[in-house]
């Protein structure tokens, strides 16, 4: 009597910590996903992370309410498909206010909503392109990291779709030489606008801790200097084809790629996800 009792309060109780729960449903490699995970963990969120291949992804974002695009946040608040929106919606409950990633003082507060729309719209992109136009033509390496994302039956999959999602991946992004060329040069200009910035050494891109400025732009070129935190575990630098090691060599010896580089070894959280 008392066991049949304990064990309908114990599936009560997991129930409900089930739709209490946090999931971030995410293609594990996408540096937007790592916008959102790099904020997740900073404040000390507990969440599940629902990672899945791309293409797949939309296996996890559409039944819960979220866009085509990862990172979906998905709360007992609601759901957020966006990473600026999950970035305020976690700063709105924080309880440690000295974690917020939008500054209380306004007009750094507007300097960094700026920069963040200004590396989401123009970086993010690029960075992306400029990657995938190195990497699509390496079958076996992409295969390789295709195939860290999502759950075992997407990764079994993985190898014999490749041709489709490669072409899909082509298509949705209009990877080929000129954008790729257009995607190196927006990358060149984000980099000399931040060089510009933290010329006098600064820490922070705006005001003196962690914004959702550093969060944005460091997620957003953090495959180009492949970080040792990044909350996606990249392969060994060397392991990687020979135009991805060229590129981020060159990058990490950039003021901009070495400032990437400090933040994460200083400022990015250990993963607070459950498994
Ligand atoms: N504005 C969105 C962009 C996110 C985004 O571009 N996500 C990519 C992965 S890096 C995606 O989900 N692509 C899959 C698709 O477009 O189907 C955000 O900031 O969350």
């Amino acid at each position: 009597m008392v066991g049949g009792e304990l064990s309908r309060c114990q599936t009560y109780i997991a129930e409900v910590q089930k739709m209490a729960e946090n999931i971030l449903v995410t293609i594990s490699f996408s540096h937007f996903c790592e916008k959102a995970r790099w904020a997740l963990d900073h404040h000390g969120v507990d969440y599940r992370e629902d990672d899945h291949a791309p293409i797949f992804h939309m296996l996890g974002t559409y039944p819960r309410g979220g866009g085509r695009t990862v990172p979906v946040l998905v709360t007992a608040a609601g759901v957020f498909s966006d990473s600026t929106d999950i970035l305020k919606h976690l700063d709105a409950v924080a309880t440690d206010a000295s974690k917020r990633l939008f500054p209380a003082d306004e007009s750094q507060r507007l300097e960094v909503e700026e920069l963040e729309e200004l590396f989401d719209k123009t970086l993010g992109p690029a960075t992306r392109r400029l990657l995938y136009s190195r990497l699509l033509g390496e079958g076996a390496f992409m295969k390789r990291m295709l195939k860290l994302n999502g759950p075992a039956w997407q990764r079994a999959l993985v190898g014999p779709s490749f041709p489709l999602i490669r072409s899909a991946i082509r298509r949705a992004y209009r990877i080929n030489d000129q954008s790729a060329q257009r995607s190196r040069e927006r990358i060149e200009e984000v980099f000399a606008l931040v060089e510009e910035r933290i010329a006098d050494g600064r820490r922070y891109l705006v005001g003196d801790s962690l914004s959702a400025a550093d969060i944005t732009f460091a997620s957003l070129a953090g495959e180009l200097v492949f970080p040792a935190q990044f909350g996606f575990t990249l392969p060994a630098l060397d392991e990687a084809p020979a135009g991805v090691v060229a590129l981020v060599e060159e990058m990490r010896a950039r003021p901009a790629g070495r400032f990437i580089l400090d933040l994460y070894a200083r400022d990015r959280a250990p993963s607070t996800a459950r498994a």
